[in-house]
């Protein structure tokens, strides 16, 4: 399948890649045109290589599954770097290094480390085509596994190409796996640099450009994602005077047929996609989703803000997700999808734990050995994932791919907390929500490969996102007030679907019962919602919500619904520390809000 630059017209683009093709000494290359065919035939790669197994046909038709190696399961946040001239742009909550010095160092390790493979080049658009609001990437990579995902979760191909046109502009996004082969070295099912030294994801955001190396999992190699389109975009987007966020966006729709746009910033692993999708138990009303993942939000001709999702894909979280958590996700990867790190039943189907379906007699697990119930080990990696096309989910909104996007009415922020902070509370107004989405914090979760279940400040669940300085973010959050009118924007809450009580159980249902929540927000929006005004902010009371039909100890809602005074003292005490490392870049206003909050919860 190898060919040359031929369909490029770009002259910008070719010599970029003639240059790459230089530097990287491929076998071959070869440009993706975005069809079936080639889909089909990349996908044909990948089970020959034994980096795909087939699905099976009757079950699971056109479906693979994925065993990537055990060193290669996560994103890298401790590998991953903003790399600008001074690090104060990086900032306090990224890691650094300077762009010259990068550049030399990166250019030695993708010296040759493509040989022996194919050197593909995906054209993408992250948003619709040709629109004003999209943004063109052309990734270069040696990993098919990658170009199939990426033909998932992005617009690729010679239409991409077309709109790029003679002298259009693109960001430059080079990944390998770093894994080059020696003459007659017989390839691995998941070739990857096995140090995790070696690895690394960088971002030089003035230039902008992406270099990834060594891996070949998820946000780390799909570039488009989280490179490109949060940590890249986010630069972008501050320059631009927008916003790209890590954001779900869905439509609420009440009995009554009125229609809400909400976004929602959630860190990873903390139930974007479930929310998304989510089948309200309350009767009447209905959710359709827009994204799962990533909003790009901007002021609109009316002075609203309007969110798009860039993606055209789902690259979710496999365990956990189940007909009961999230039936919508169950229908959406039912054909035409990827997994990777599931277990493979006997049948030839993908299985993972708290799946809703009976753990089978035998399995192969996700590093593929064979698997019974009583191993003792899980049989999917908790970070397993499936990609699947966003199109295929039956309750996906016919405004999904608007490239304008959709006006919000709300934005809510949130985390994983055991304690503290309760079920949901609103902003008295938008500075406040800003400082809301700065204090955010979460008990980390299996997608980074770190250390998980820990406490750690995640503000507006971007810590491992932005591509630019935290503070610098948090004021361009604030001046969004300056470029509309405020009453024009939307509301922003705060909401755990997490809580816990004292043994440790869950206090709220959650999933289709949080439905009653965003019904209590979009009477809040209708200025209908009872709240009471509290040190934090406002929170519904036990009546304000729509419990109907939910049987939740009295005892549980009191917890879910109340400001525990002493502890948000403990919490505000740490904010301030957190808020310490972003000296001047701080905006004043947080300062003044974080003065506020103490006053109010009083005891200092
Ligand atoms: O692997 S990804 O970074 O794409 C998913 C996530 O961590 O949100
Ligand atoms: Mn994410």
């Amino acid at each position: 399948m190898a060919g040359g630059f031929e369909a490029i017209k770009n002259a910008g683009l070719r010599s970029w890649l003639e240059e790459v093709q230089r530097l990287c000494r491929p076998e071959g290359v070869y440009v993706c045109d975005g069809s079936e065919e080639e889909y089909a035939r990349i996908c044909r790669t990948c089970v020959d290589h034994g980096t795909f197994t087939r699905l099976n046909e009757t079950l699971r038709p056109n479906c693979f599954l994925a065993r990537s190696h055990p060193s290669d399961v996560a994103r890298v946040e401790d590998r991953t770097f903003i790399c600008t001239p001074e690090q104060i742009e990086a900032g306090p909550t990224n890691n650094w290094a300077e762009s010259g010095e990068m550049k030399r160092k990166m250019t030695a390790m993708f010296d040759g480390c493509m040989k022996g493979r194919i050197m593909y080049v995906i054209p993408f658009s992250m948003g619709p085509i040709g629109s004003p609001f999209s943004k063109t990437g052309v990734e270069v990579t040696d990993s098919a596994y990658v170009v199939a995902n990426m033909i998932i979760m992005t617009r690729v191909g010679t239409k991409v190409l077309e709109a790029l046109g003679d002298d259009g502009s693109f960001i430059p996004c080079l990944h390998s796996v770093g894994a080059p082969l020696g003459l007659g070295q017989e390839d691995v099912a998941w070739p990857c640099e096995r140090d995790p030294v070696k690895k690394f994801i960088v971002h030089f955001p003035d230039e902008p450009s992406i270099w990834s190396y060594g891996s070949g999992y998820g946000g780390n190699a799909l570039l488009g994602k989280k490179c490109l389109a949060l940590r890249i975009a986010s630069a972008m987007a501050r320059k631009e005077g927008w916003l790209a966020e890590h954001m779900l966006i869905l439509a609420l729709t009440s009995p009554q047929g009125k229609k809400y746009y909400i976004a929602g910033a959630f860190p990873s692993a903390c139930g974007k996609t479930n929310l998304a999708m989510m089948r309200p138990t309350l009767p009447g009303w209905k959710v359709t989703t827009i994204g799962d993942d990533i909003a790009w939000m901007r002021i609109g001709p009316d002075g609203r803000l309007y969110a798009m999702n860039p993606e055209t894909g789902f690259f979710g979280v496999a365990p956990g997700t189940s007909y009961d958590s999230n039936p919508n996700a169950m229908e959406t990867f039912t054909a035409n999808s990827i997994f990777t790190n599931a277990a493979l039943t006997d049948e030839g189907d993908i299985w993972w734990e708290d799946m809703g379906i009976p753990a089978p007699a035998h399995a192969i697990d996700w590093e593929g050995a064979d698997w019974t119930p009583d191993a003792g080990r899980k049989a999917a990696h908790p970070n397993s994932r499936f990609t699947a096309p966003a199109r295929q989910c039956p309750v996906i909104d016919p405004d999904w791919e608007n490239p304008a996007g959709v006006p919000l009415s709300a934005v809510l922020f949130g985390g994983r907390r055991a304690g503290t902070v309760p079920l949901v509370y609103e902003a008295f107004d938008w500075e406040h929500g800003v400082f809301m989405g700065s204090a955010a914090g979460s008990e980390t979760t299996a997608a980074n490969l770190s250390k998980t279940g820990v406490l750690r400040h995640d503000p507006f669940a971007m810590l491992p996102f932005c591509g630019y300085n935290m503070g610098d973010y948090f004021a361009h959050w604030l001046s969004m007030a300056e470029r509309t009118d405020e009453s024009r924007l939307p509301r922003i809450f705060f909401v755990n679907w997490f809580r816990k009580g004292e043994d440790g159980h869950f206090l709220w249902p959650g999933y289709g019962e949080n439905s009653r929540v965003l019904k209590w927000i979009s009477e809040r929006i209708e200025g209908r919602g009872q709240a009471v005004k509290t040190p934090i902010g406002n929170l519904p009371s036990a009546e304000a919500l729509d419990l109907t039909g939910l049987d939740i100890p009295a005892a549980d809602l009191q917890a879910l619904l109340t400001v525990d005074r002493e502890a948000w003292q403990a919490e505000a005490a740490e904010l301030a520390r957190y808020y310490e490392q972003f000296g001047d870049r701080l905006p004043e206003a947080l300062r003044r809000q974080l003065a506020a909050l103490q006053e109010r919860l009083g005891g200092r």
